[in-house]
């Protein structure tokens, strides 16, 4: 890269600088890659991605206004802009610290005239991709084929009411997977932003939803006839673009790929934003996913929560990143997947080193969130207290219960025996109410 234009002139690699002061923004405060937590380091944990979307393709427009961030890197024609932004993303991975990216297909490369123009835009690009991570080291956390910008896409791509449009998104995912195959990505996305309907009147929802599971199935044949050993993620939103997405949140997604047999070849890319839009809390679809066994990625921004929308804020709540580290530890980590930064600086802040502040913060979040997991579970009060909570599952009718093995007239035997509570008053409430109080103040209580 020695040879190659500077895009963020006279910032030098970010350092972990613990004692530094608040005016002091350009390191991390809490971040320190190589300490080592409950035997793995913070960036093993962690898995920090950067997304090429926001931060190298975003331009600050919004519905209301036009572009405010002047990037050098968008200068020139669309292939020569390709290069100069992928050169200047390479800079800042290198100059932030982040090991992985993520993409889509037509961030990367311009979308041509054809569908062989495209492709050929595309491989062009991955050759300078492939080039730059092995010079570097950064390495594709997720590809994903971006299946809804294009005016085609507009009733949807896998569920399109038109064949001829599926027949394109298929041909458009054969070449991601080609590209995620020669870039070694870890993961492959689908974002079904499309997939859903505005009027139920004129959508044959059965028929859409058969479509969709066809076309992950063409996904899972091509990729093992590739033999490549990426994860497939489903991330799931519940609206907009679409009214109603079908992707709405992580349960309704896990009950599409059982109902359809596709359960062993996909799991789940949370994003907390999307998460909220469906009016759970944010920690609630990472940590349902991850109880079922289908957490694989997480798009960690946030939303505002006094707006209703999809703002994609850089993540800053260390409440919130203490309970998705807390899920990612109890299930041994996230690999091969990551916590990648799904979010925009905002269009107000139009300089090149607000994109390492936004970054630096929200990684310190996360620092903070993994420091105050790692403690929550190290001084065990409140596994304990969940133990205790569900006792009664560990003996007689319980482990019954537990082991699938008890029937109704065992439950009628039983509380004919027993009546309603054999315990004493004083416990029964007891054992409820100190948890709650324990479950609600122990995030303030490790907040170091
Ligand atoms: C949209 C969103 C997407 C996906 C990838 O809200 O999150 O950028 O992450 O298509
Ligand atoms: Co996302």
């Amino acid at each position: 890269m020695a040879a190659q234009e500077e895009f963020f002139a006279g910032i030098p690699k970010i350092q972990y600088v613990p004692g530094a002061g608040p005016t002091e923004v350009m390191c991390f405060k809490h971040y320190n890659a190589e300490e080592v937590l409950m035997g793995r380091t913070m960036e093993d944990w962690l898995r920090f991605s950067v997304c090429y979307w926001h931060s190298f393709c975003g331009t600050g427009a919004d519905p209301f206004g036009l572009p405010t961030l002047n990037r050098r890197w968008n200068e020139g024609t669309p292939m020569d802009s390709a290069k100069k932004r992928l050169c200047a993303a390479f800079e800042f991975f290198t100059k932030l610290g982040v090991k992985y990216y993520t993409f889509h297909d037509r961030d990367l490369s311009p979308e041509g005239a054809t569908l062989e123009e495209s492709s050929r835009n595309l491989e062009e690009m991955a050759d300078l991709a492939l080039q730059l991570q092995n010079e570097t080291g950064v390495k594709v956390l997720w590809v994903t084929c971006n299946l809804f910008a294009h005016p085609r896409y507009m009733n949807g791509a896998a569920t399109n009411p038109d064949c001829h449009v599926l027949a394109y998104a298929g041909a458009q995912v054969k070449k991601g997977l080609d590209i995620a195959k020669k870039l070694g990505a870890e993961n492959f996305v689908f974002w079904g932003g499309r997939e859903g309907f505005l009027s139920i009147h004129n959508t044959d929802v059965a028929a859409e939803l058969k479509h969709m599971a066809s076309f992950f199935k063409m996904a899972v044949n091509y990729k093992e006839k590739l033999g490549l050993k990426c994860q497939f993620l489903i991330e799931p939103k519940p609206k907009e673009p679409c009214k109603h997405q079908y992707d709405y949140d992580a349960m309704s997604v896990i009950g599409f790929l059982k109902h359809y047999g596709l359960e062993n070849h996909f799991k789940l890319n949370i994003e907390p934003n999307h998460t909220t839009l469906a009016g759970h809390s944010y920690e609630h679809d990472v940590v349902m996913a991850s109880a079922l066994g289908m957490l694989g990625s997480v798009d960690s921004n946030t939303g505002s929560p006094d707006l209703g929308w999809d703002t994609d804020q850089f993540p800053m709540d260390i409440r919130n990143t203490t309970l998705v580290m807390k899920a990612v530890i109890g299930q041994g980590g996230l690999q091969p997947g990551g916590l990648n930064f799904d979010a925009k600086v905002r269009r107000e802040s139009t300089d090149l080193e607000d994109l390492f502040i936004a970054h630096i913060g929200a990684m310190d979040a996360f620092a903070r969130g993994l420091r105050n997991a790692v403690r929550m579970i190290e001084e065990g009060v409140i596994s304990a207290m969940v133990k205790e909570r569900y006792s009664s599952f560990s003996r007689g009718l319980g482990q019954k219960v537990e082991d699938g093995s008890a029937t109704l007239e065992d439950m009628e035997d039983f509380i004919k025996q027993n009546g309603w509570d054999s315990r004493p008053p004083g416990r029964r409430s007891n054992c409820v109410r100190r948890s709650i109080v324990v479950f609600l103040l122990a995030p303030l209580h490790v907040n170091v």
